[in-house]
């Protein structure tokens, strides 16, 4: 191991650990610290995994969201694990994934945000799009046998005619979207040229409690909690009229780990199947609440894209016929879960009760 390493983990728990119960297996996921990473890297845990995430230093904690499964290192018997490193910064990647001998790697990190991506072109496609050429060379350069799971998206669709399957020919609308093409495609190279496990699992929007605060279902639905508290008096928003297929969250990453479990490595649409507006999101959300939509939402166009999405709506059948998957949450639930659990943080947070712990292991 090197130094880099053993200076984070005191008691290492690996495959050969003996101090402590041996893990079934061991998984290094990116992006841990983002809403898909914390929720695979808790479905990982309670399946008997070891979990290693990269996260990235960034001048204030950014793992609020792993705060139901950080484990002091300090402490003994831990299963969980946080390394600094970056997707810009290959050394730290193959160093880790060498290192650490993971038997999946699912590689969720990437600067997501599709309006964000117009504005910063170039480090999208670094971070997005090379960040996953990067993690391919890792696992070559260390010669780590290991199974690679890629996050694609239905941003990928762009502006092809919905319903959308494995079959749909890619026209991507935004730098991000083609950026995830790009590693779409290497990810598929890997695997032909290398006979690497590597599957693209190409997801619909899925939404939760944990969703970043800038994309729309979250802006809504904290909105929906400020407004209701007095706290805020309007929501701004952009395209009332694209449709997204909305799922919920913690269903997709538990497609993710079926795909990686799957003897072949596959590249599966994830979707609800169903489509709703923007509109129809804020209404429900409004409506859950006892407010009508219509007296708060006003649309500012500095929310437009340069090009938009105007209509997602995947098809499932593959991934219901090949991995047994099909998503249970609806729409009206999903709706719900958020808004309720907005008023609650809200309410936490004015009450004093909710307090910002610190979760890194260099505090
Ligand atoms: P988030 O935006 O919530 O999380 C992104 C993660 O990537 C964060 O942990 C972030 O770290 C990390 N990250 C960003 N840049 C770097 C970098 N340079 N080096 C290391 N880590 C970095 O995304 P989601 O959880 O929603 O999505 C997970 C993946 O799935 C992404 O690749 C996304 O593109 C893809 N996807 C998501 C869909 C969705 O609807 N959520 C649908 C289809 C695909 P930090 O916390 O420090 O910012
Ligand atoms: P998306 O999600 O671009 O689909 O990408 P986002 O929630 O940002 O936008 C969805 C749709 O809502 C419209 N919209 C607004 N969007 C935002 N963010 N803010 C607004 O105020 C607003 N008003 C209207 C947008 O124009 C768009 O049509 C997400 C990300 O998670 C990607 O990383 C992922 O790959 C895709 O989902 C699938």
């Amino acid at each position: 191991m090197s130094p880099s390493v053993a200076t984070i983990f005191r008691p290492l728990v690996g495959k050969a650990g003996a101090a402590y119960p041996v893990c079934v297996k061991t998984a290094f996921i990116t992006g841990v610290t983002g809403q898909d990473g914390s929720y695979l890297a808790e479905l990982l845990l309670s399946k008997g995994y070891e979990v290693h995430g990269l996260i990235r230093r960034a001048s204030s904690f950014n793992t609020e969201r792993l705060e139901g499964i950080y484990q002091d290192p300090h402490e003994a018997g831990v299963h969980f694990f946080m390394h600094y490193g970056d997707l810009s910064d290959s050394g730290s990647l193959v160093n880790l994934i060498r290192d650490l001998e993971p038997d999946e790697i699912y590689h969720l990190g990437a600067q997501t945000h599709v309006k964000v991506s117009f504005e910063i072109p170039e480090y999208t496609a670094d971070a997005t799009g090379m960040g996953t050429v990067r993690m391919l060379e890792a696992i070559r350069a260390s010669g780590v046998d290991t199974r690679f799971y890629q996050a694609s998206s239905s941003e990928m669709f762009g502006s092809a005619p919905p319903p959308q399957n494995e079959s749909t020919p890619f026209h991507p609308r935004s730098p991000y979207g083609v950026a995830k093409v790009f590693a779409y495609w290497a990810t598929v190279n890997y695997r032909e040229a290398y006979g690497m496990f590597a599957a693209n699992g190409i997801l619909m929007n899925h939404e939760s409690p944990r969703r970043g605060e800038t994309f729309v279902t979250r802006k809504i639905s904290r909105a929906v909690a400020r407004i209701k508290a007095g706290i805020q008096d309007k929501l701004y928003l952009g395209n009332l009229d694209a449709r997204r297929d909305w799922g919920y969250a913690p269903e997709y990453v538990e497609a993710m780990w079926l795909m990686v479990q799957h003897p072949e490595p596959l590249d599966l649409v994830i979707a609800t199947g169903e489509t709703h507006t923007v509109r129809e999101f804020a209404r429900l959300a409004f409506d859950h609440a006892g407010l009508d939509w219509e007296r708060y939402v006003e649309v500012d166009p500095n929310y437009f894209r340069p090009a938009e999405v105007d209509d997602l709506q995947g098809d499932p059948s593959k991934a219901r016929e090949l991995l047994g998957w099909e998503p249970k949450v609806t729409f009206e639930e999903l709706v719900r879960i958020m808004v309720d659990a907005d008023i609650k943080q809200l309410e936490d947070e004015l009450s004093g009760r909710l307090v910002r712990r610190d979760r890194d292991h260099y505090r």
